[in-house]
């Protein structure tokens, strides 16, 4: 009994000791997971963006739903930037976000706090208003992409 008491125990710790890369399966499954939750987030900002630059007809509920997926979206690429991903697969990152992590954090955070401006602009279904909040939420992934991604 003790013996097992202690094994959870250590297991707790090892949990709570573990670093987020435990969270995959492999590095290049971390890659893939920031890359895919980027790509969904950029095919619906670029929804919102083809209407903000009028190359699309403005639709206030695909704007409303695209913008709501971005807002989700931007919340899990960070996850995926575990150490021992700096390379592999066919990653764009930039050694810098982590050599460089509070900056990157706060980078993740501005976007993070833009995106709910965003989709609280799109429920307005008022074009100006989300062409505004487009142009801010674009700023935030531009600065990043500057800065911690290579071309
Ligand atoms: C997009 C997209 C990006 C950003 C960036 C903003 O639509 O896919 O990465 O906007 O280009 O400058």
């Amino acid at each position: 009994m003790k013996t097992l008491a202690c094994m959870a125990a250590a297991a707790t710790l090892l949990a709570l000791a573990s670093p987020a890369s435990a969270q995959f399966a492999k590095p290049e499954d971390a890659i893939k997971y920031r890359q895919s939750a980027m790509f969904v987030m950029g095919t619906h900002f670029g929804r919102i963006g083809a209407m903000a630059n009028g190359k699309a007809p403005y639709d206030a509920k695909v704007a409303e739903t695209s913008a709501a997926v971005v807002a989700d979206m931007s919340k899990l690429p960070w996850a995926g930037f575990v150490a021992g991903t700096e390379t592999g697969g066919n990653t764009k990152a930039k050694p810098e976000i982590w050599t460089e992590q509070a900056k990157f954090k706060e980078n993740n955070e501005k976007l993070m706090a833009q995106t709910p401006k965003l989709a609280a602009a799109a429920k307005t279904g008022d074009l100006a208003a989300l062409k505004i909040a487009f142009s801010a939420t674009a700023e935030a992934c531009k600065a990043c992409h500057d800065d911690f991604r290579n071309k």
